[in-house]
């Protein structure tokens, strides 16, 4: 297959295909996002670009990229410009972080995804569950403390350091609490953060279907 001008292969139930296909959309751009990994399996042509056995992996004529985070930097360089990567080296920096720390969260939501998404309740390890729950939590509230007065991870204004943790915090909001038994912990500053991040149109689209 030729690739078009901006390609990103992976499968939409991904998390990390999400942040992609979001961003991609924030930036207006024209792509094709092509299924792969998961139940569609990967070819060899896919694992000469990706070695890894992993997605999502983007190409556009000039490079072809993995790593998710990587992928969201290069696209707010190269398409998105100054509104989207800030020019100052601490603006910055403290904006990427939680990119970043969307990876030990992600480690956290792990079991609570799996048996909300994909298992049975036969097969849920309640224990695993309630444990994935409670180090959601904690690393929550330090999420919470950070937006209380602030409207964007990014800063002023949303940017890409808000895209990681908007794809988790639409998983986490959609966890099978009342199923599991578990009361679900209450964060008023990522609710009002998540209330604003459901009104933008390539949420809404990439993002917000049923989870798989
Ligand atoms: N750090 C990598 C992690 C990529 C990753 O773990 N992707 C998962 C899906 S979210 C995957 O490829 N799973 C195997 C599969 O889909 O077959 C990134 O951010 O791109």
């Amino acid at each position: 297959m030729t690739a078009p001008f901006f390609t990103i292969w992976g499968r939409l139930n991904s998390h990390n295909v999400k942040k992609v296909a979001w961003f991609a959309e924030e930036l207006g751009l024209k792509y094709q996002r092509h299924d792969i990994g998961g139940r569609f399996g990967f070819t060899d042509e896919y694992l000469a670009k990706n070695p890894n056995r992993l997605i999502p992996t983007i190409e556009d004529g000039k490079v072809v990229l993995w790593e998710s985070n990587a992928i969201l930097r290069y696209m707010a360089a190269e398409y998105g410009g100054a509104a989207w990567f800030a020019a100052d080296p601490i603006d910055r920096a403290l904006a990427d972080r939680w990119m970043d720390w969307q990876f030990t969260y992600a480690d956290a939501q792990r079991a609570p995804f799996l048996a909300t998404a994909r298992q049975s309740p036969d097969q849920w390890d309640h224990a695993a569950i309630a444990k994935g729950i409670a180090d959601c939590a904690k690393q929550l509230a330090i999420m919470d403390t950070y937006l209380t007065g602030k409207p964007w991870l990014s800063g002023a204004q949303f940017g890409i350091g808000d895209i990681p943790m908007g794809v988790y915090a639409y998983t986490w909001f959609n966890l099978k609490f009342d199923a599991f038994g578990i009361e679900q912990p209450e964060f008023p500053a990522i609710a009002d953060w998540y209330a604003r991040i459901v009104k933008r149109p390539g949420f809404a689209a990439q993002v917000m279907i049923p989870l798989t």
